[in-house]
């Protein structure tokens, strides 16, 4: 919105200029949301206790998760508001992909916080259903992509990181890989949550990377130099994903060990189906395996372990499933778990970064 009122008044006042770089309204959306997170967490823990949205923890989990029972949760309304207002704050709002993003992190929103309220009212962990929680995701997909696959410059290839000659083309079988990266995307980061602070750190880094890319996809001389896909228009991206880390980063203020609030599934779900949605308008699908592999090591942990159990009549690989429990089995202490998954995510996303010279 701030650019739709400053910038034509650059020819008035020269300095209103500043607002045509993404470069400085992005950095002006990760303050924003940095700052709405930061000084509105107290603020809304304390409606999240007048309200008792407390969290129900399950019984049958790590006993140190049980003192965590009534942990004011949902605390990814917070994070939604302050992602949503620092976009539409900072970003150029003709721009249609900015439109799909923020609808895609608003609808998953929705689901998780259905999923969420119903365990908060209902006493249970169960809440939505997996099927009722699918068939809601894809939906949001199925409209994205065909918004996506009817503008003129639509792309249906695949991109691969290190191998910048390899680009199958999926046809209208790209809808499909778009249902695996968003919807996969957002259930990953949804098992990922169940320590504190172990999805808001990754979500940090990933967006951090996604920022960058974004803006060099939407920079026809540098895409073209470092041989990434160019996306007219997806410069702007790099302003939701600013919105985003800033976000993250405040709410951690409140979700570091010992938390005192959870993001529940309506952040969990809004945060990995964002990233899935940013990653195909960039057309970096499969870098996000490799930035988000935290995510992708704790959903595939549970397919495994769960498809391992089933088959081997209750034999298990791991102590349990997700990954980051089996850790807390072993007897490492949560902060451990949590710091060390960070140094992992870390160490992904320069990996990420490195895939820009290796082609
Ligand atoms: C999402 N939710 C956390 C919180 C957060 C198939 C199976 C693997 C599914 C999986 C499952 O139920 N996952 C649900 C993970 C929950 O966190 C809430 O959920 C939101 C995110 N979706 O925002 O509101 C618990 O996680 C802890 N937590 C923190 N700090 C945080 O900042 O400590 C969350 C955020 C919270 C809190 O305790 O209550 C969750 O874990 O449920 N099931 C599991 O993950 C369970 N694993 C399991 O059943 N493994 C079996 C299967 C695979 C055969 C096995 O390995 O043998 C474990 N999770 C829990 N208890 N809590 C074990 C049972």
């Amino acid at each position: 919105m701030l650019y739709h009122l400053f910038y034509p008044l650059h020819t008035i006042f020269g300095g209103f200029n500043v607002f045509r770089y993404i470069t400085f309204r992005g950095i002006g959306a990760i303050v924003t949301a940095f700052l709405l997170t930061l000084f509105l967490g107290q603020k809304f823990i304390q409606l999240a206790k007048e309200k008792q949205l407390g969290q129900v923890v399950r019984t049958d989990g790590p006993e140190t998760h049980l003192v965590k029972q009534g942990v004011p949760t949902m605390g990814g309304l917070l994070i939604i508001f302050a992602v949503v207002s620092a976009t539409l704050l900072w970003a150029d709002l003709s721009n249609l992909y900015i439109w799909l993003i923020l609808g895609i992190t608003v609808w998953y929103a929705f689901i998780g916080a259905i999923d969420d309220y119903r365990k908060i009212k209902k006493k249970n962990s169960k809440g939505l259903s997996a099927r009722g929680k699918i068939l809601m995701q894809l939906a949001g997909v199925v409209i994205v992509g065909a918004v996506l696959m009817q503008l003129p410059d639509s792309d249906t290839t695949l991109r691969f990181p290190f191998f910048k000659n390899v680009a199958p083309d999926l046809g209208w079988l790209y809808v499909g890989f778009m249902f695996l990266v968003i919807v996969g995307a957002s259930n990953a980061v949804n098992l990922t949550d169940g320590l504190d602070g172990l999805a808001a750190g990754p979500t940090v880094i990933t967006s951090g990377v996604y920022l960058l890319f974004s803006y060099l996809a939407g920079h026809a001389g540098l895409a073209a130099y470092l041989q990434i896909p160019y996306v007219e228009g997806a410069g702007e991206v790099t302003v939701f994903c600013g919105a985003l880390a800033g976000a993250c980063l405040g709410f951690l203020w409140f979700n570091s060990y010992p938390a005192q609030m959870f993001m529940g599934d309506v952040g969990s779900l809004a945060i990995g189906g964002s990233l899935g949605t940013v990653a195909v308008i960039i057309k970096q699908e499969i870098l996000l395996a490799l930035v988000g592999g935290i995510f992708v090591m704790e959903a595939l942990s549970v397919i495994l372990q769960v498809g391992y159990f089933k088959i081997s009549g209750g034999k298990r690989i791991f102590l349990m499933a997700p990954f980051h429990h089996h850790f807390e089995k072993k007897g490492w202490q949560e902060p451990k778990v949590v710091v060390r998954f960070w140094i992992v995510s870390i160490i992904l996303g320069l990996t990420a970064l490195a895939t820009l010279k290796l082609r």
